[in-house]
């Protein structure tokens, strides 16, 4: 069990000025900001990044979307970070997801569902890597 995760606030999240109101509802539960950086990924990057998906049938629209306007990268600490970060963020669909999640409150659709967040310690110690260098000394 790993205490870091890593999360982005998607473009729908950032355009829509949900970067307070999410950074809020994270620091609330309990997770410090370890590194943070507003960015915007480029197409090619986007697709490294998503590079495991694909070959689902989203995957081209899922890299044009994550490359069409700015993102917030941050990396986040907390006991057992990547479970509860999940359980933080609800279900992929908006939709399914539980009443006060980060998705629940403030995402659009299955795409535009406001937040990113690594699914093991493997992929989120890449993820932020990804991102962000030397983040052993923070
Ligand atoms: P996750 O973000 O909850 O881990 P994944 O299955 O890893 O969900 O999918 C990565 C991202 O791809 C999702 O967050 C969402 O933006 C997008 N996505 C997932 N499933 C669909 C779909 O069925 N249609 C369109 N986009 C999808
Ligand atoms: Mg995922």
């Amino acid at each position: 069990m790993s205490n870091r995760t890593f999360t982005m606030i998607k473009p729908d999240g950032v355009a829509n000025n949900y970067i307070g109101p999410i950074l809020a509802k994270i620091n609330e539960a309990g997770f410090r900001i370890i590194a943070m950086k507003y960015t915007r990924l480029t197409p090619d990057q986007a697709s490294l990044f998503y590079a495991v998906h694909s070959q689902r049938p989203f995957y081209n629209d899922l890299v044009k979307y994550m490359s069409s306007g700015p993102i917030v990268a941050v990396i986040l600490e907390k006991n057992n970070a990547v479970e509860d970060f999940r359980t933080l963020i609800g279900a992929t669909d908006p939709a399914k997801a539980a009443p006060g999640t980060i998705r629940n409150l403030f995402a659009k659709s299955i795409e535009a569902n406001a937040v990113h967040g690594s699914d093991s310690d493997e992929n989120a110690a890449a993820e932020g890597s990804f991102f962000f260098s030397m983040t052993e000394r923070f």
